[in-house]
């Protein structure tokens, strides 16, 4: 038996479906999940000697890859002179105005520990900064778990939502009106019906948890007019799109400035830091400031901020933004080509290095189109790939991550991989 199996044995009887987040527990593409020992560069390693050429990447947060060495180094230092100490330190006032310094929008930022810490956070503050109550999110967009943001759509253009998870109750929910990503009709309907009363629009500028969806020519641009003719605040949730599509994000690569912004993964380093910042007039409200209450222990937590003092020191040092795109554009390239030899009807979509796999035969702008993709040829390319040691996202509700470590090489066994798996692929139903 693989070690994996038995860790799987052992983790799925004391800890809920084996895993510490969901998505890590492969149902969606079956089999065992891979444990993995160690990584290093554009490779993971599992308990069983397996290497794969990753595409997990933490969830976009590895963009340096797997130990590099300079942060490995920052963080054996920071350890040596203490972990936590429940007290401000140099190095959260030097990330803070990294952050400040990069990203277009924020004039001033609070780290926290995770993207639904900042999400949630940031969300709260909009209403206590409006004095208002609705929040107006997309399907198919993942701001994290916080209880208003488990919010799916109902029926309808633009529908108050409903709970997308048992233990979300019906009052959470109502405050959050859901709409179609990329439908500017819908977000119009909604701030006709209830414009005074929504605090906020938060949105992925380029969705990646239905799968890679870029904006619409002119969608990020409505939601700025919109909100602003209604005075509700504008919140980008970039905790995958900061620092993945250039040092400003997605809001300096489409030049549109929201009022505030979350981060998280890549500010991290592969430690457990998010942020959400913007508007010095709107920050001020948060306590000790003012009367929004936000706080948490380990926020700026002396390791964390080593790790992501370092990735962001090398990101602006030598910006790899052009490469990665170069890189990505030529593996979506020969993806479709595999694809194409192999008879399966594919949708790609990229922006930037951040790209999905769509298995259809249609555009894919919306969730209402990722959901009618072919979750089963997915799972069946998912498998041959993992077979042949490529790891990919194991969901068709993902993006896939590039990383600095990521060679032409790879790339090119990449294809050669996929092009197998995607014959596999064809035979699946
Ligand atoms: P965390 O709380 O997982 O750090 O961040 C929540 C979050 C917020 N906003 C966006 C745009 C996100 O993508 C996420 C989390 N991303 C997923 C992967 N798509 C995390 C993976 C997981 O849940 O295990």
């Amino acid at each position: 038996m693989r070690s994996s199996d038995e860790l799987f044995d052992r983790a799925q009887r004391v800890i809920p479906g084996g895993v510490n987040s969901p998505v890590r527990a492969y149902r969606a593409v079956g089999g065992t999940p891979p444990f993995i020992a160690s990584g290093s560069g554009s490779t993971v390693t599992d308990v069983d000697g397996n290497d794969y050429l990753d595409y997990v990447q933490s969830w976009g947060a590895m963009i340096l890859g797997h130990a590099h060495p300079r942060v490995v180094e920052a963080v054996a230092a920071a350890a040596g002179r203490g972990s936590s100490f429940g007290a401000s330190t140099p190095g959260e006032v030097e990330l803070a105005e990294r952050l400040c310094a990069a990203v277009p929008s924020i004039e001033k930022v609070r780290l926290v520990s995770s993207g639904t810490e900042a999400t949630m956070s940031a969300v709260r503050l909009a209403r206590g900064f409006t004095g208002r109550a609705k929040v107006l999110k997309f399907a198919g967009c993942y701001h994290g778990h916080a209880d208003g943001l488990l919010a799916r759509a109902g029926s309808g253009v633009a529908t108050f939502g409903l709970p997308a998870s048992p233990g979300v109750t019906p009052a959470q929910a109502a405050d959050t009106i859901v709409a179609a990503f990329n439908d500017l009709d819908a977000v119009t309907a909604a701030f006709a019906a209830a414009g005074d009363e929504i605090a906020c629009v938060i949105v992925e500028p380029v969705a990646a948890n239905m799968g890679v969806v870029p904006p619409a020519v002119g969608f990020l641009e409505g939601l700025r007019k919109q909100t602003d003719a209604a005075g509700a605040l504008l919140i980008f949730d970039e905790v995958i799109t900061g620092f993945r599509l250039g040092l400003g994000g997605a809001q300096a690569r489409f030049g549109i400035e929201p009022d505030l912004t979350c981060l998280g993964k890549i500010i991290g380093g592969g430690l457990p830091v998010g942020a959400f910042g913007g508007r010095a007039d709107v920050m001020s409200a948060l306590a000790p400031d003012g009367p929004v209450y936000q706080a948490g222990t380990l926020s700026g937590n002396p390791l964390a901020v080593a790790a992501g003092l370092v990735t962001l020191d090398i990101l602006a040092q030598d910006p790899p933004y052009a490469r990665l795109e170069q890189l990505a554009a030529s593996l979506c390239e020969g993806l479709l080509a595999g694809a194409q030899a192999a008879g399966v009807p594919v949708t790609v979509n990229r922006e930037g290095s951040l790209f999905s796999v769509f298995f259809s035969d249609e555009p894919v702008a919306d969730y209402d189109a990722a959901s009618r993709q072919n979750t089963n040829r997915f799972a069946t390319l998912h498998r041959g790939m993992l077979r042949r040691g490529v790891m990919l996202p194991p969901s068709a509700f993902e993006g896939w991550f590039l990383g600095v470590a990521h060679t032409e090489e790879d790339v090119e066994r990449t294809i050669e991989v996929a092009g197998e798996a995607f014959g596999e692929s064809a035979r699946a139903s």
